[in-house]
């Protein structure tokens, strides 16, 4: 992971005017009374797109779509604009270039998707991804999203909480840690016919971390479905980790009882670790981790902020770690 001073995001060319559409949508709707604050507060949704997202969920989705509760999750932040979130991507499998996702992906192929599930579990096999989805309400969660980079966004995803999913799978006492796979298929994934990486992307947690509230298993953001540059159909999100832990297009799910091989840690175990929990203390050898660039920024106003630790999440998520050397385990 380079950086790379890309000049998409040094211009002027993405408009707040998503932003105000957002707040200006989720402001009416609360005063008009059709959502509710609060967990479990529903919004009913007329229909897709919204909120600056122009994709429309497939009809058997429309309604799980169309009822996204709203959760207190990240209402301090300003969203980025959903042009910035849906063109300035990392999805190798597409490409290295910042703008190769969104490019090279829109043939992506991502229904029928199916997840299977093995390893440490009670039930294992092949799921319907849209049986999964339709065994829970979705719910919205912004959140901010840093990558290793040293750049960062804030996004309103779609998903379901990663930790009721996979208690549907029952996992048994050796189930210590879980384990995700992306889909490995080089005929609609140009990224994957190069070396680079060695493929199938893969990413795991230690199971109390897969299980932590604020990891999220989405499967749509601004309102809607994901775009396929950013991980359609499926993917995680856990914004106190660094963004490539947040692994896109899943299509495999293993219980294990010892730590998974994971992709970056494979390729350069000195700079990236297990953990990649977000940690201004500890830099990358090759660059320091204590700020960000919070997108969209420009040449005139690049946007440099303090890069908190855990991202910020750490009131939250500081006891999954608490006794460990964190300089050790970055
Ligand atoms: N399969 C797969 N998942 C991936 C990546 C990838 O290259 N392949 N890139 C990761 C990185 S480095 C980041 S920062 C985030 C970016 O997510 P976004 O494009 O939705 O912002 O996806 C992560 N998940
Ligand atoms: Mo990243």
């Amino acid at each position: 992971m380079l950086i790379k001073n890309k000049k998409r995001s040094d211009s002027s060319e993405f408009e707040v005017t998503d932003q105000s559409v957002y707040l200006n949508r989720r402001q009416f709707m609360q005063a008009s009374g059709v959502i509710a604050l609060g967990i479990g507060g529903v919004g009913t949704v007329a229909a897709a797109p919204q909120k600056g997202n122009p994709l429309s969920p497939p009809s058997s989705l429309k309604s799980a779509f169309a009822n996204i509760a709203e959760t207190p999750f990240g209402k301090v932040d300003k969203i980025s604009p959903y042009d910035v979130a849906s063109s300035y991507n990392n999805f190798y499998e597409f490409g290295y270039g910042k703008s190769d996702p969104k490019d090279k992906s829109s043939q992506f192929q991502t229904t029928p998707w199916t997840i299977r599930v093995e390893g440490e579990a009670g039930k294992t096999g092949v799921f319907d991804l849209e049986d999964i989805i339709k065994e829970s309400m979705l719910e919205e969660r912004i959140y901010r999203l840093r990558c290793v980079e040293a750049w960062s966004m804030v996004i309103p995803w779609v998903g379901i909480s990663l930790a009721t999913v996979l208690k549907r799978f029952e996992p048994t006492s050796k189930a210590k840690y879980v384990y995700f796979e992306t889909l490995y298929d080089p005929k609609q994934m140009p990224g994957q016919r190069g070396g680079g990486l060695d493929w199938p992307y893969r990413e795991g947690l230690r199971i109390d971390e897969a299980m932590h509230p604020l990891a999220l298993l989405a499967v749509g953001m601004y309102g809607s479905i994901l775009p396929n540059q950013n991980g359609a159909p499926v993917r995680l999100v856990l914004p106190w980790k660094y963004g490539f832990k947040s692994i896109k297009s899943i299509v495999k799910i293993r219980f294990v009882e010892t730590m998974p091989e994971t992709t970056w840690n494979m390729l350069a175990p000195n700079e990236y670790g297990f953990y990649a929990n977000v940690n201004p203390n500890v830099d990358h050898p090759r660059w320091s981790q204590a700020q960000e660039r919070r997108l969209p920024g420009g040449v005139l106003f690049p946007n440099v902020i303090e890069t908190k630790m855990f991202n910020g999440y750490e009131e939250d998520v500081a006891g999954l770690y608490s006794g460990m050397d964190l300089k050790r385990n970055y």
